[in-house]
């Protein structure tokens, strides 16, 4: 089994970007599978372009992409991906789409592919603070979230993908008073025990993961 895993670089004036930092600090092997890290741009399209290109390289069975939510508080495992560009600030080529859709031809959304209720309860078992996302914004996460999606459906029949989403390092908010933030060490260990999910849970359990609003 091998998981590919996904990270964005610095995007937002932000000097670094936890995800792609705790990406490269996973294990290479998690449960037997063989992980294998990849960087990818905060850049529409590009980054779907990259995954596209490391997917035909390197024949995983599963993705996950991994990006920051500043202010978020905890781990969130992501459900669904809309059909939506609306970029609140442009990406990192300055690109910034308004109500496009990420593919023309495509559903309105699609549900990630993933166990994602088994990994939120996996990551809090492993004491991370987590839960369920209903959105992944509008911005180059959800573009992701859903074109990964298009193309397994497309190209690549079987292979299962999904997106989680991780709050600010403590690092990046010294002098963001007040901020939510959790430590590189504690976002490597809950990416390590969503991942061993993955790997092992093919049926998704049925607790309650859901919100008010
Ligand atoms: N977070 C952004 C894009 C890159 C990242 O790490 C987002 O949530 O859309």
């Amino acid at each position: 089994m091998k998981v590919l895993v996904t990270g964005f670089d610095p995007f937002g004036g932000e000097p670094i970007n936890p995800a792609i930092e705790s990406v490269k600090r996973l294990p290479d092997t998690i449960a037997g599978a063989e992980i294998i890290k990849l960087e990818i741009p905060t850049v529409f399209n590009k980054s779907l372009n990259v995954i596209d290109e490391a997917i035909a390289k390197y024949d995983p069975d599963m993705i996950l992409s991994v990006g920051q939510a500043g202010g978020r508080p905890d781990i969130t495992v992501e459900k669904v991906g809309i059909n939506i560009n609306d970029g609140r600030i442009p990406d990192n080529e300055g690109y910034q789409p308004i109500d496009t859709p990420i593919f023309e031809d495509g559903p309105v959304a699609y549900w990630s592919a993933l166990p994602v209720k088994a990994m939120v309860e996996n990551i809090k078992k492993a004491g991370i603070p987590a839960s369920v996302s209903y959105t992944a914004g509008s911005y180059v996460c959800n573009h992701v979230l859903y074109g990964v999606r298009y193309i397994c459906e497309h190209k690549y029949p079987g292979k299962k993908s999904g997106f989680i989403h991780i709050p600010f390092l403590t690092s990046q908010c010294l002098d963001k008073k007040g901020m939510c933030s959790m430590s590189l060490e504690s976002i490597v260990t809950a990416l390590t025990a969503a991942i061993e999910t993955m790997v092992t849970v093919t049926e998704d359990i049925k607790v309650t993961g859901g919100t008010t609003h």
